[in-house]
């Protein structure tokens, strides 16, 4: 590296990047190529841009300033598993967990659906840095794409451009991703992962996880592969500071499958009857776990910013995120008002006019699309963590996993040691709800909200989780939540988003060995004493349900689990030996 490197062009600093990009542009053959470097400057020409050709529309400047809407394909509207594959030569490494095509058959279909795809189309080279920016475990990648969309919402959920590109010349290694949206055919849509080649390759989509490379699959599918081999965890976690009344920071990292309020969890408001109390954000959807020379585990966010479901925001929900989002916002697939500003079903003012897909609104009709997001930095986040940035990272004090239950999982629960927790995570689920009627859902599994994103063999993942726990000097307590239990009528039992702060209390003085607990059969658990409940008037009886264990329901549960777990092959026997013991004290507990 010369001394004069800020003058050089970004495209001769990189030569392994260089050299990438001029084999895809044979490929595909743009008609300009530009090299993103996250400037000011480059970001309003593709904004203006974009505006003059309709792909984007500037919102009310007045109350939402830098703030635009974006509509997707209708048919485009999210991540669409079932043409995400994993590339692996030996197909029992992805598992069945994820769908597989062998990397020759997969490179011979997209080299089919890429070739020439970016004729009188700009290439635009994404280089990007996950985690702060000279942190020893923040890695980088390169995506390539046609859509300016992409480049926006890259430009806000990664440290992207110049630097980036500068440290890959330190690093000598990328992650390569290659997003063309194509003709949005949604019968050639393919997301496919080759983690043996630290590469990705996208078509047909321009939407979310889809498109934003460094997302899912880079920052969860390729990492988890690389945390394996490396001695890692990449996962589907919020990480979340919290601050006692004396002023003590401790740090958790949670995982929910969707739908379960991960990112308001992650910017909870404290109750009114808790003074003293602050959350600060470190993340909300990806941390990044490593063990530390002290043998504790610490984590990063991989993510610069939030890209986070719409509808339902607001004062009352997740003050943080409402405030958040009235600037310098990118709306994907909201509705709009007369006077220009978004709209969404829960924003509680103003009325739309125009649908998401920018057609002229009729009462009754869906607004914003149930999943219309927010892509919006993290720097504007009322209670970002002064951390986020810290390159070494937070130490996390407890692991959470939650699942949407109504019934059998209590308020929360404690595993009695790693290898339990491990087994809590495997068995996360959530159910679908008919919100209306409170009838419960399908269980669906999820283990450690990871289904999705595990770019490897689940059975695998959990060995590894356990071979992790086996290295950690003072590993973290883990622990399941489950903040949707419900009455026999439907209600909820538990009042949910700032309250959760008194679970999380009791669960970081556990983690401190400052708060009682009693043994179950299926961990340890507080006594309704055992939690903080002060100013919330909720009755005993309640309580007394949120935390109880049914014996017949949890005996069902493990007939399921068992179930679940023989369609894993190579399922780890420790996860098994931890099954039977619970078995063993469901019944001798009686319980
Ligand atoms: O579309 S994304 O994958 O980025 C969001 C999500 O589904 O969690
Ligand atoms: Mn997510």
């Amino acid at each position: 590296m010369g001394e004069n490197q800020a003058t050089i062009p970004l495209e001769k600093i990189c030569d392994v990047v260089t050299e990438w990009v001029n084999s895809v542009a044979t490929l595909v053959q743009p008609e300009h190529i530009h090299w993103c470097d996250g400037s000011m400057e480059e970001k309003r020409i593709i904004e203006s841009q974009m505006i003059a050709r309709g792909e984007l529309i500037k919102l009310n400047q007045e109350t939402f300033p830098d703030c635009f809407l974006a509509r997707s394909h209708p048919n485009d509207v999210a991540r669409t598993e079932h043409q995400t594959f994993v590339c692996t030569r030996d197909k029992e490494l992805a598992g069945s967990n994820n769908n597989w095509m062998s990397p020759d058959s997969a490179h011979e279909l997209m080299r089919g659906l890429f070739s020439g795809c970016m004729q009188g189309r700009t290439l635009y080279v994404i280089p990007y840095r996950l985690g702060p920016l000279s942190s020893p475990y923040a890695r980088c990648g390169v995506e390539i794409t046609d859509s300016p969309y992409v480049v926006l919402n890259m430009r806000i959920m990664t440290r992207m451009g110049t630097d980036a590109l500068r440290r890959i010349t330190i690093d000598g290694k990328f992650v390569k991703g290659l997003h063309s949206t194509g003709d949005l055919n949604s019968e050639r849509r393919y997301i496919i992962h080759y983690p043996e080649e630290t590469l990705v390759e996208s078509f047909g989509s321009g939407y979310g996880g889809n498109a934003l490379l460094a997302k899912k699959c880079h920052a969860l599918r390729i990492a988890s592969w690389q945390a394996r081999e490396e001695g890692w965890l990449a996962e589907h976690m919020l990480i979340m500071g919290v601050q006692n009344p004396a002023g003590e920071v401790r740090y958790i990292a949670a995982a929910f499958p969707s739908a379960c309020g991960k990112t308001n969890l992650a910017m909870l408001t404290p109750p009114t009857s808790m003074p003293g109390w602050k959350v600060f954000t470190v993340g909300d959807d990806i941390a990044w776990l490593h063990v530390g020379d002290d043998g504790r585990l610490w984590a990063i966010n991989p993510e610069a910013g939030y890209f986070g479901v719409v509808p339902g925001t607001n004062r009352d929900t997740n003050k943080n995120a409402f405030d958040m989002i009235h600037a310098g916002t990118i709306f994907t697939n909201v509705a709009l008002t007369a006077d220009d500003e978004p709209w969404w079903q829960g924003r509680k003012k103003n009325q739309p006019i125009k649908d998401w897909m920018g057609n002229d609104y009729v009462d009754g009709a869906v607004a914003a699309h149930a999943n219309s997001r927010f892509t919006v930095s993290a720097s504007r986040n009322p209670v970002q963590s002064a951390e986020s940035n810290n390159p070494m990272g937070v130490p996390i004090s407890a692991i959470v996993f939650g699942g949407r239950r109504a019934a059998l999982a209590p308020l929360v629960c404690e595993a009695f040691d790693w290898d339990h927790g491990v087994l809590m995570g495997a068995s996360l689920a959530s159910e679908t709800t008919a919100a209306a009627t409170g009838t419960t859902g399908i269980v669906r599994r999820d283990p450690m909200a990871m289904k999705p994103f595990c770019g490897y063999n689940l059975s695998d993942y959990w060995r590894h989780w356990l071979k992790i726990g086996r290295n950690l000097k003072s590993p973290p307590k883990l622990f399941h939540v489950n903040w949707f239990r419900r009455d026999t009528k439907g209600h909820y039992l538990w009042p949910g988003f700032g309250e959760n702060l008194r679970v999380i209390q009791w669960m970081l003085d556990r983690s401190e060995n400052r708060a009682a607990a009693t043994a179950s059969a299926i961990g340890w658990m507080p006594r309704v004493a055992d939690l903080n409940l002060q100013g919330l008037e909720l009755e005993a009886s309640i309580m007394e349900q949120l935390l109880s264990v049914n014996q017949s329901e949890w005996l069902q549960e493990i007939v399921e689990l068992r179930e679940y777990f023989k369609q894993q092959d190579r399922f780890p026997a420790e996860l098994e030996l931890q099954l039977q013991s619970i078995e063993t004290r469901l019944v001798s507990n009686n319980q």
